[in-house]
């Protein structure tokens, strides 16, 4: 498999640490996508939205959207002996957690953690986003709040053992600081999920191909 990424992206990171965690080998192809460089012809005819990650299949087909490709791998290869069912449960209550983490990542969380991110660290800010700034931080602060409650009464987002929830998070949580307006001293629950995450024996950084 190629996974089609940019290394400072938490959603392609998701797919890397989802990877690390169930030992599954791709191949990086990388883009610096401050330079249009998804938006060429072939790139769209692999994802015609313009955004990595894209994860190519041996046989040629091309799957976007990173939560969806979380699901794939982990629906494909979640079953390996040594991660039986943990990452998406089978039973429907707990496997709809999973869900629910999943699609709250994409509109209440990324959207106010990731991009202030991405426009501080990428040189992308402009008057618009400015302005749009103090709403998504309120948000934002909002959304690790809902973590830290969370994380209050449990080791991991869904109960107290690892899911596909922890690794959507994860990413764009530990770097939240990088978006100028939030201290995760704030959020001691959350700092300490992070470092249980760090802990463990696959963990791989966000810089690591
Ligand atoms: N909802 C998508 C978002 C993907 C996304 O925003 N990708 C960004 C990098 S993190 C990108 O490729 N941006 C390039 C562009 O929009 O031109 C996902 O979860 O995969």
């Amino acid at each position: 498999m190629i996974l089609h990424d940019f290394l400072p992206s938490g959603n392609g990171y998701k797919i890397r640490l989802l990877c690390a965690c169930l030992d599954l080998k791709v191949t990086l192809k990388q883009y610096d996508i401050t330079k249009g460089e998804t938006h060429t012809e072939p790139f769209l005819a692999m994802n015609p939205n313009g955004k990595i990650p894209v994860l190519e299949l041996d046989d040629g087909q091309c799957l976007s959207e990173s939560n969806a490709v979380l699901l794939y791998l982990a629906e494909q290869y979640n079953l390996a002996e040594q991660h039986k069912s943990a990452l998406l449960p089978t039973d429907a209550i707990l496997r709809t957690k999973v869900y629910k983490w999943l699609f709250w990542e994409q509109y209440s969380h990324e959207p106010n953690i990731a991009s202030p991110r991405f426009w501080l660290t990428h040189n992308a800010m402009t008057d618009l986003k400015k302005q749009m700034l103090p709403d998504r931080i309120q948000q934002g602060h909002a959304a690790l709040k809902q973590m830290e409650e969370t994380l209050a009464t449990q080791a991991f987002l869904v109960g107290d053992f690892m899911t596909l929830a922890d690794i959507c998070l994860f990413p764009y949580t530990h770097v939240a600081e990088e978006g100028g307006s939030y201290q995760l001293s704030e959020y001691p629950n959350i700092q300490r999920w992070i470092k249980n995450i760090e802990a463990l024996d696959w963990f791989i950084p966000i810089t690591q191909a």
